[in-house]
């Protein structure tokens, strides 16, 4: 039985191998993402068990994403196969014309996987479920997808499993904040842990610091027992309820994707949180984990192992690295 479930789509992305408009790319490579399953198969690599709900079309592409989630050990039992719709697809710019952005360009609007509904949400998904975990995507991909996600979240507080909520605001679905703040709202509610980065907060929340902005998202969510703020390369801020904070820093890297990073951050984060390390711990340990995933081309791929950020900590920490125990 999983420890973790997660609800979301997967699509297939296509990533130019070169850089500059995709009006010109003629050459790509095939990858399959998408945020919620990308922080599953962050756990996986990490040893957590895992479970995902949603749909693909029956089509080759809905083959290769069911492909890649078994290669992942994601339980897939719940990801069921849609006939009337397509699994979804999305295109990336690097870098063009902002360099250190990445444009994305989706072809997912009534996809197979926006067709998923509470009826995909059986009561036996939670069991043995020690979190469970949601995004703001999938709630404005369709009014099903957000009725499937009410039930997940009303799932876990029946059974008192604790909720994981990451706000993981994209502006092209929402468009508007007064949008995506209702949006979010029942999801924030209910949330033991809330993950959140700084152009998400600024997004949403008028407020001259990042504390005021944290403390106008802690009034939707009074049950959280951490708001964990990501902010890339300059590293990420733990919120206690209490008013204190934990800190831990960015690692430099060469960028080469930088999408995915923060599905990698909360999957190190969530992991280490299961094996019962200390909060800075798991911060410094997705903060590494976050900027190996932007090493690479495509989100799924460059998430790390245990060895993995073993060696990159003693490289990036130097011999006086306290390594992973
Ligand atoms: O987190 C990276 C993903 O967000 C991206 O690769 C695709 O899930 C995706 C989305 O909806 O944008």
């Amino acid at each position: 039985m999983p420890d973790v479930i997660s609800i979301g789509e997967v699509m297939v992305q296509m990533n130019p191998v070169s850089g500059g408009p995709l009006r010109h790319a003629r050459l790509y490579e095939r990858h399959v993402a998408g945020s919620e399953a990308n922080t599953l198969a962050g756990l996986q690599r990490l040893g957590v068990s895992t479970g995902f709900i949603s749909r693909v079309g029956k089509d080759e592409l809905g083959l290769a994403v069911l492909a890649e989630l078994r290669a992942e050990g994601i339980d897939v039992s719940r990801v069921s196969v849609d006939p009337e719709a397509p699994t979804g697809v999305y295109f990336v710019q690097r870098g063009y014309p902002v360099q250190g952005k990445t444009l994305v360009f989706y072809y997912r609007a009534n996809s197979a996987a926006s067709r998923t509904g509470p009826e995909d949400v059986p009561e036996e998904a939670l069991d043995g479920a020690r979190m469970v975990h949601l995004s703001g995507i999938t709630p404005v991909l369709s009014e099903s997808c957000r009725q499937a996600c009410l039930r997940l979240v009303e799932l876990a507080r029946k059974r008192n499993v604790p909720v994981v909520f990451d706000t993981n605001i994209r502006v092209t679905l929402w468009r508007e904040r007064a949008r995506a703040l209702e949006g979010l709202k029942p999801f924030l509610a209910e949330a033991s842990y809330v993950f959140t980065g700084d152009g998400d907060l600024s997004f949403l929340f008028d407020g001259d610091s990042l504390e005021s902005r944290v403390a106008q998202l802690r009034a939707l969510a009074p049950a959280a027992q951490m708001v964990i703020v990501k902010r890339g390369a300059e590293g990420a801020t733990v919120f206690m309820p209490d008013g204190s904070t934990v800190e831990h820093g960015g690692f430099r890297v060469k960028v080469v994707d930088e999408l995915g990073a923060g599905d990698a951050f909360d999957a190190a984060f969530l992991a280490s949180l299961l094996q019962g390390r200390p909060v800075h711990e798991a911060l410094r340990l997705a903060n590494a984990a976050g900027a190996l995933t932007v090493t690479a081309l495509g989100d799924l791929e460059p998430l790390p192992t245990w060895d993995d950020l073993r060696m990159f900590l003693a490289r990036h920490e130097g011999a006086d690295s306290a390594l992973l125990r």
